[in-house]
């Protein structure tokens, strides 16, 4: 079998009807694999279905006469269904040998195979895999890295070696995404008080990854990759600019799963990121900043940082193996807020050792350092971590096929919601005390406005001074080139 086309395709999130869903971010994954095919002289596409929106309907037109020998798809945990569902749609169209890579193939490539039309389970990082395997598809027990199945059984090959050096990686392809998909949408600080408090900035912008891994070991997270790897400053930099000309970006969001990894490697990157005039956001921990950092990076572009603060609870904290303490988390707020950095934070409930208390601590922690934080995620087992093999050992998911094909939603709170339960509480009695947790979480934070006038102007009116920022920002850039103004516009418009 000779190879030479290869589509590569992005599943949708949520339940494949994805109007609604969130901002697409580049998928990395399946763009640095397009960059290893093309090298090796493979053509590719690419079907993004995610950030093209295309509903179950569209995708089976787009596939009716498909035209290429093998298809790479890519997929999370949560993508399980929707994979089943396409992969089966996809082997009634095509003869084409149907590859699968990303946390799904990596964590639950077992099941894949046997339940569906998916014919090889990429584990781990795929740009060598991917070449390798096409240059030896007919004998596959020579390449590293995959499961597949043969006469029935299931096959696991010796794992492949991750990446080294980061920056021998060629850039990604964007040139074959549909890039205006994921640049055109507007810089979204995450404010979880959305209702009254939802800000928004204008900038044009796209995801960018500085690394890989991260040194930590929390029980509930399932990492995407082992061992930890970053990228040089100065091939981050070069990136960042050459996105800025091609695709004329104003913002970045460094979607590395743990951007603020050390103080040293942060001062590095803000020191060459505030020379280059770009908007910026990332993925901190409580324990790896202090005032003077979060001053710098304010300074260096920084409009937002995202903390993992989860509890408010020491005893929560410590089961999580977060290596935080709440005083930690207290600390980093404060100094967050005092740089005027606004803040996202991710807090979850019901994880093991949950109770009223530990909540009513939860509560109390956000009254105490007058955070808008309302919103909790429900605590979600997602195959790769510990907290999903301690699920399997105490049967509270008993049908690992099943459960994958519910959690569509992810840490979603709709009524599709899959809810493993790890407290001594009763579910129903879990999902009372989160809505009393968040409501006695706005009527706190309400209370504090209401005393503090200043605050509750910057909050309450921050879209509409947005707004006021934005248009002068744009009338400036107007009046200096007029030709460049209108021309950019129109392009926006069209795409
Ligand atoms: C961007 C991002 C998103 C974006 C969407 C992603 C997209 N593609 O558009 C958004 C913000 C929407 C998102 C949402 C969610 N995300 Co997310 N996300 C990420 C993030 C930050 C970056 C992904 C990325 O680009 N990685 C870098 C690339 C290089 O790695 P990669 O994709 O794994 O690809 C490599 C290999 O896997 C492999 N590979 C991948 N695809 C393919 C395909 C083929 C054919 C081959 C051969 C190889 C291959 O080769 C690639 C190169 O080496 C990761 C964390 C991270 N930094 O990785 C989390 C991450 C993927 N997300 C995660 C989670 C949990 C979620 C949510 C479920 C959370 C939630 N709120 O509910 C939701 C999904 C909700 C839903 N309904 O499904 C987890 C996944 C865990 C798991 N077991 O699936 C991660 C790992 C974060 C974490 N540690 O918790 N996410
Ligand atoms: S939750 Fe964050 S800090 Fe913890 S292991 Fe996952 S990526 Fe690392």
């Amino acid at each position: 079998m000779t190879i030479k086309k290869i589509l590569l395709i992005q599943p949708p999130l949520g339940r494949g009807m994805t109007k609604d869903l969130f901002q697409p971010i580049f998928p990395y994954g399946l763009a640095y694999v397009a960059t290893s095919l093309l090298n090796s002289v493979y053509e590719v596409e690419v079907f993004d279905i995610y950030a093209n929106r295309w509903n179950r309907n569209e995708v089976l037109k787009k596939i009716k006469y498909l035209n290429c020998d093998v298809i790479g798809i890519t997929a999370m945990s949560t993508q399980y269904s929707y994979v089943k569902w396409l992969s089966c749609e996809l082997k009634k169209q095509t003869k084409a040998r149907i590859i699968l890579g990303g946390l799904l193939a990596t964590y639950s490539s077992e099941i894949v195979l046997n339940n569906t039309t998916v014919d090889i389970c990429v584990v781990g990082e795929g740009e060598k895999t991917i070449v390798d395997l096409l240059k030896k598809i007919n004998c596959l027990e020579n390449v590293h890295g995959i499961v597949y199945k043969e006469d029935g059984k299931i096959i696991k090959t010796p794992p492949r070696d991750y990446i080294k050096n980061l920056d021998s990686l060629d850039r990604p392809a964007y040139h074959l995404f549909p890039m205006d998909m994921y640049t055109k949408t507007k810089f979204y600080i995450h404010d979880p008080t959305t209702k009254i408090f939802k800000r928004k900035l204008t900038f044009k912008t796209m995801g960018v990854l500085t690394g890989r891994g991260c040194p930590y070991q929390c029980n509930f997270c399932s990492k995407s990759f082992e061992g930890l790897r970053l990228k040089s400053a100065d091939s981050i930099i070069d990136e960042i600019k050459y996105l800025k000309q091609t695709y004329e970006i104003e913002g970045v969001h460094f979607i590395d799963e743990l951007f603020v990894i050390n103080k040293k490697r942060a001062y590095e990157l803000i020191e060459k990121l505030g020379t280059i005039g770009i908007k910026w956001d990332g993925q901190a921990r409580v324990n790896t900043v202090d005032y003077d950092l979060l001053c710098a990076m304010k300074k260096a572009g920084c409009v937002a940082i995202g903390f993992g603060v989860e509890s408010g609870s020491n005893k929560i904290l410590k089961n999580m193996n977060k290596r935080i303490t709440v005083a930690q988390s207290q600390q980093a707020l404060k100094d967050a807020q005092r740089a005027g950095l606004h803040i996202k934070v991710q807090l979850v409930l019901g994880y093991p050792g949950e109770s009223k208390e530990t909540i009513a601590e939860t509560v109390d922690f956000f009254k105490r350092i007058k955070h808008p934080a309302r919103r909790f995620s429900l605590i979600l087992p997602l195959p790769g971590s510990a907290l999903y093999n301690e699920a399997i050992s105490k049967n509270l998911i008993q049908d690992e096929e099943d459960y994958l094909t519910q959690i569509f939603e992810g840490y979603g709170s709709s009524r599709y919601r899959v809810f493993i339960n790890f407290t001594d509480l009763p579910t129903n009695e879990i999902y009372r005390l989160k809505r009393k947790a968040e409501k006695a979480m706005e009527k706190n934070y309400r209370a504090y406005l209401r005393t503090h006038p200043l605050a509750y102007v910057k909050y309450r009116y921050s879209s509409i001074i947005n707004y006021i920022y934005t248009f002068i920002r744009r009338s400036i850039k107007f009046f200096n080139d007029p030709a460049f103004y209108i021309k950019s516009i129109y392009s926006r418009l069209n795409a």
